[in-house]
C-alpha cells in the first residue's frame, strides 16, 4: 500500500496481517493470553525485563545502588521474551496490566508491592534507598521535570522515529520527517541543558540521567536505529560529552549488560541472579550448548512458582 492511496474505513478493524517487526505481538486489547506463573528468586527485588532502553534504566539504577553500598538492592533479573509474548502471561499481567517491560516486584516488605512503568520503578527505588533523588526542594523538582520529560518524550523517539525509520514495513516520508524533526528538537533540548550542567539537574547525578541516558545517550553515540548519520548526532556535542561520561561508570556498564540479548556475546548477560554472574555467565563464557537459553541462569536456583 502506498502512502497516498489509503482512505481510512468508517470503522477501524484489526488487521492481523499488518506486517512490521512487532505485528505478531501488537494487539488492540489488553489482558492475559495464557496462564503462566512467574519465577521468583531469593532476592528482595524481582525484575522481569529485557535489555531495551526502558529496561536498562532500571538495571543501571539497581547496579548504581549496589555500587553505592545498598545491599538491600540485590535483585533477580529474569528475561522476558516480548517477541514470544511472555508479557501476556497471567502472572505477568497481574504485576503489570500494561504488559510491557520493565516490571518489578518488591518483596522486601510485609506484602509484595507490584511496580510497572520505568519512571515509577526509578522513583520507588530512589525513595526506598534515599539515593539519586534529592530529598526536597528545587533539585527534587528539577529531577522530576527531566524524568517526566523523558517519559513523555521517548515514545516520539522510539514509537515514532525508530518505528518508522527502522521497523515499519514501508518507508513513509511524512512520518519519518515528522519524527526526525521532533527527535532532533529533543536532542537540542538536551544539548542546551547539558551545555552548562554536568548532569541533567546540575552537579548531581540522579534518576533523571539514568532515565535519559539509555535513550538519548545511546542515540547520540550512534547505538540506536543505525541513525547516527541520518540525524547527524555528532552535532550534539554536550549530549555526547555527558553520554561518554556516564558510560565510564561501572554501574552503567553492568546495567547495560543485564537482560541483553544482542550485541557482543561478552556484553550479554541474559539473566542476573548474583553479582558474580557478570564474570561467569555472559554468553561468551557459556558452553556452546547453553548459549541463547535461560536454563543455565536458572540452574541451582530455589525457584518458587515455575
Ligand atoms: N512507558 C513504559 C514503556 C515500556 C515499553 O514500551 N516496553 C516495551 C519494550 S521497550 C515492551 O515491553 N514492549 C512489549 C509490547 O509492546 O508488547 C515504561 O517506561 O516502562
Amino acid at each position: 500500500m502506498s502512502e497516498t492511496d489509503y482512505v481510512p474505513p468508517r470503522i477501524w478493524i484489526w488487521d492481523k496481517e499488518s506486517g512490521g517487526r512487532f505485528a505478531k505481538i501488537n494487539r488492540p486489547i489488553a489482558g492475559p493470553t495464557h496462564d503462566k506463573a512467574l519465577p521468583r528468586g531469593r532476592h528482595p527485588l524481582q525484575l522481569y525485563s529485557l535489555g531495551t532502553p526502558n529496561g536498562v534504566k532500571v538495571t543501571v539504577m539497581l547496579e548504581e545502588l549496589l555500587e553505592a553500598g545498598h545491599a538491600g538492592a540485590e535483585y533477580d533479573a529474569w528475561l522476558t521474551n516480548i517477541g514470544a509474548g511472555e508479557q501476556f502471561g497471567s502472572d505477568y499481567v497481574d504485576l503489570n496490566p500494561n504488559s510491557k517491560i520493565p516490571t518489578m516486584e518488591d518483596r522486601s516488605g510485609p506484602a509484595p508491592v507490584r511496580l510497572f512503568e520505568s519512571g515509577s520503578i526509578l522513583v520507588h527505588l530512589a525513595e526506598k534507598f534515599g539515593a539519586f533523588l534529592p530529598e526536597a526542594g528545587p533539585d527534587r523538582t528539577e529531577t522530576f521535570n527531566w524524568l517526566f520529560w523523558q517519559m513523555g518524550s521517548a515514545p516520539y523517539l522510539g514509537g515514532g522515529f525508530g518505528h518508522f525509520y527502522a521497523y515499519a514495513p514501508v518507508k513513509i516520508e511524512y512520518a519519518i520527517d515528522r519524527f526526525a524533526m521532533e527527535t532532533k528538537r529533543q536532542l537540542d533540548v538536551l544539548d542546551r541543558n547539558l551545555a552548562d550542567r554536568e548532569y541533567m539537574i546540575g552537579d548531581t547525578y540522579t534518576i533523571a540521567d539514568m532515565a535519559i541516558w539509555p535513550w538519548y545517550g545511546a542515540l547520540a553515540k550512534g547505538l540506536l536505529y543505525d541513525s547516527a548519520e541520518f540525524l547527524q548526532v555528532h552535532e550534539y556535542k554536550h549530549v555526547n560529552r555527558w553520554a561518554d561520561q556516564l558510560l565510564e561508570r561501572p554501574a552503567v556498564r553492568r546495567g547495560r549488560m543485564v537482560n541483553r540479548v544482542y550485541g557482543e556475546p561478552s556484553s550479554q548477560l541474559f539473566e542476573r541472579h548474583n553479582a558474580s554472574d557478570f564474570d561467569t555467565l555472559t554468553q561468551d563464557k557459556l558452553p556452546e550448548e547453553d548459549r541463547g537459553k535461560v536454563d543455565p541462569y536458572r540452574r541451582g536456583l530455589d525457584l518458587e512458582g515455575v
